[in-house]
């Protein structure tokens, strides 16, 4: 009797791994991954307008891809502020966000023409209280690199600091957790991998690219070496 409920037992179990054991020998049962993993399908047209890949940039940061822990993450508004802020990845998103297609170049000779989705830079530095005097805004990075802009631009242009494109969220090779959109900038003016937005009245800082000899306004199509 024991002998025979063994025999059903060992049975049972070997019907039900056969499944998995066909499958096996027919290959994994997992796709292998992709360049690079996206959470959505990404937009290729925007209102008649061809846009680039996310894949179309071609990475050559300073330090290599940043990968930013979006748990432990704080975006940093400090400098002539009155309340120095530090907002969780959460808190940055759940602001008013905005849409824009704009072309990054690179002064390597490529660009990409990209939607890109994010919150008004003014609207971070207001909630900060920023010095009206104040000239300059800087930004720092994950990866050490920093750049600057214009204060009175990044206001009156409505820049914004993206967290998406294309209606994916921004890969962690396209800067993620956040991106300058600085638009009619070269691509060294567009900061990836936020993680500090100081606001100063240094209109001479000089960033990473700025102080090995590229142009500190950083103005698309003028000439980038100075
Ligand atoms: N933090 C950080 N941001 C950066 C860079 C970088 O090296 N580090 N490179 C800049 C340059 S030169 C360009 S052209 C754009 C796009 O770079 P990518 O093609 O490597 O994504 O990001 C800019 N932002
Ligand atoms: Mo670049």
């Amino acid at each position: 009797m024991a002998r025979r409920a063994v025999f059903l037992l060992a049975s049972a179990l070997c019907a039900g791994l056969a499944p998995f054991l066909a499958a096996q020998e027919n290959g994994p049962l997992v796709e292998p991954p992709g360049p690079i993993s996206l959470d959505g399908v990404e937009v290729r047209s925007y209102q008649g307008q061809d846009l680039s890949s996310v894949n179309d940039f071609r990475e050559n940061s300073i330090a290599g891809v940043q990968h930013v822990d979006r748990d432990r993450y704080r975006l940093a508004v400090t400098g002539l502020v009155r309340t120095p802020l530090a907002l969780r990845y959460q808190a940055v998103l759940d602001r008013q966000r905005y849409t824009k297609v704009v072309t990054l170049h690179c002064v390597e000779g490529w660009s990409v023409t990209v939607l890109w989705e994010g919150v008004r830079i003014a609207d971070l530095l207001a909630d900060a209280g920023y010095d009206r005097g104040a000239t300059t805004v800087i930004f720092t990075s994950a990866d050490g690199y920093s750049t600057s802009l214009p204060l009175p631009w990044i206001v009156d242009r409505d820049i914004i600091l993206a967290s998406r494109m294309n209606g994916v969220e921004v890969p962690a090779e396209r800067g993620f957790p956040f991106v300058v959109v600085a638009e009619d900038r070269w691509g060294y003016k567009w900061a990836k991998w936020v993680t500090g937005i100081e606001v100063s009245s240094d209109a001479g800082f000089r960033g990473y690219w700025e102080r090995r000899g590229f142009s500190q306004g950083g103005a698309y199509p003028d000439p980038f070496v100075q």
